[in-house]
């Protein structure tokens, strides 16, 4: 997600770090360096003008501060600014109703269906009845897309078959009520906002059902137009909100950065994988922090915290910190690593990860087993100190574990990079947050 943008911005800041002190020159520069990284992510223009007539300004103002690290503070002032530009604070969803009804809006293919099942599932973890409205009459099989997503959570699904969407949303609405539902979910079908007949059945439905939220699905992978369809449904519906879906693809960052300024209304999720747990309420520090290659501590702790067992974590965290990691504490992680899901997923999410380390470890999820079954084939005293494991004990890893011996020399390598890299994490203050570090606050 974002490589483009980060790698960009790891740039500027690369540079400034190395800066004496602020001068109008070392503005004007870095401004214009921020203007074509934006709007070569393609973020709306008027978005980026904004974006840098304000760290301009507030650069300008640190002019005169004498301050330890200029160029540390100047990067506080860029993430500080684009932490705004997201919406600074968290949106909250109004379930105020019984039943609340959220109305999903937005163009073809761009995740609405999926994201209702994501929101269903959020919402019945938290114990909450949901029902899903079937709302979508005129894409062949999208009742039973909605139908079979439905099945796979354990939400019911209402649906009238090939009826008129306006009358089918009111209906859900009605049983959703008489059922004392929580919330009732209405799926659309996908419209483009110079459709007139289209955007004028949607107004019908929002008239009618009057939803508690309207939020609009955004692909995030489709940079400008998501954008410019955003502030088309924005003027034509009273949207409450967006939600940006796949951002675990290859997001240059441009629809994520303009979308909130464009509609005027916060984004509320985040959609982060295919799968029906994958929805986040969006975090828009968190999302700064991503952007620009800080790293995403939170995020990484939340997901170990949710699955990954405490104890386990502790003890490798200790060791890691303490440079005592060993293959097989490696094979340890690597089983709560599986767990926890996409692994270049989280690999992007570790903060200070050097990224063009990270691209050469390849490391994709098949190749954690790969991995995990030339571990296996170690001795124990070769897993606890690996030092000791020559050309004759590879050769016989390798014949064990069915892999190639350059896959046990490449496994190796990379173990001796990654405790390189804990390395640094241990110099880091413990308790200490990496961002704080890197902001030079203590
Ligand atoms: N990787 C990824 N894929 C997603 C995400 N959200 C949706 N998708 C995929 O995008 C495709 C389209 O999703 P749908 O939910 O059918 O989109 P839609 O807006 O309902 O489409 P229409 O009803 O045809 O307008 C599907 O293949 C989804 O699996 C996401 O956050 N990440
Ligand atoms: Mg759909």
């Amino acid at each position: 997600m974002f490589e483009q943008i980060t790698d960009r911005f790891d740039t500027i800041f690369r540079r400034l770090r190395g800066l004496g002190k602020i001068t109008d020159s070392n503005i004007q520069e870095t401004s214009r360096e921020i203007r074509r990284v934006l709007l070569e992510a393609d973020v709306n223009l008027h978005v980026a003008r904004d974006f840098i007539a304000q760290v301009q300004k507030k650069a300008e103002g640190t002019k005169v501060l004498k301050s330890i690290r200029p160029g540390e503070q100047f990067i506080k002032i860029i993430h500080e600014e684009l932490v705004h530009i997201l919406g600074d604070e968290k949106a909250k969803i109004d379930l105020s109703r019984k039943p609340s009804v959220i109305l999903m809006a937005g163009l073809q293919g761009s995740g609405k269906t999926t994201t209702c099942a994501k929101l269903a599932k959020i919402f019945t973890d938290q114990k909450k009845q949901v029902l899903l409205a079937a709302a979508d009459v005129y894409r062949p099989a999208a009742i039973e897309q909605l139908q079979l997503l439905g099945s796979q959570i354990d939400v019911p699904v209402y649906d009238e078959g090939v009826g008129d969407p306006v009358a089918i949303c009111a209906n859900a609405v009605a049983q959703g009520k008489s059922e004392k539902a929580d919330v009732v979910i209405l799926d659309t079908a996908g419209r483009l906002h110079v459709d007139g007949e289209m955007m004028n059945e949607i107004q019908q439905i929002s008239d009618k059902v009057k939803p508690n939220e309207i939020l609009f699905v955004a692909d995030s992978m489709t940079g400008q137009d998501a954008v410019n369809s955003a502030k088309a449904f924005s003027e034509a519906l009273p949207l409450t909100g967006t939600i940006l879906t796949k951002l675990d693809g290859d997001a240059r960052g441009g629809a994520a950065v303009s979308i909130r300024q464009v509609t005027g209304t916060p984004i509320k999720f985040a959609g982060v994988s295919e799968k029906l747990d994958g929805l986040e309420p969006f975090n828009p520090k968190q999302m700064a922090d991503r952007i620009l290659g800080f790293g995403d501590v939170i995020s990484l702790v939340e997901k170990a915290e949710h699955v990954a067992d405490e104890k386990t974590v502790d003890m490798l965290e200790k060791k890691m910190l303490g440079n005592e990691f060993n293959l097989e504490d490696f094979q340890q992680q690597l089983m709560q690593l599986k767990k926890m899901g996409s692994l270049q997923q989280l690999m992007g999410m570790m903060p200070g990860m050097n990224r063009k380390l990270m691209k050469g470890m390849n490391m994709e999820d098949r190749q954690l087993l790969w991995t995990e079954a030339i571990i296996n084939s170690m001795t124990p005293a070769e897993r606890k100190n690996p030092t000791i494991i020559d050309g004759s004990r590879r050769k016989r890893i390798a014949l064990g574990s069915g892999r190639s011996l350059q896959e046990v020399n490449q496994l190796l390598k990379q173990f001796v990079q990654m405790k390189k890299m804990m390395k640094q994490f241990g110099k880091m203050k413990p308790g200490k947050m990496p961002m704080g570090n890197f902001m030079g606050i203590s």
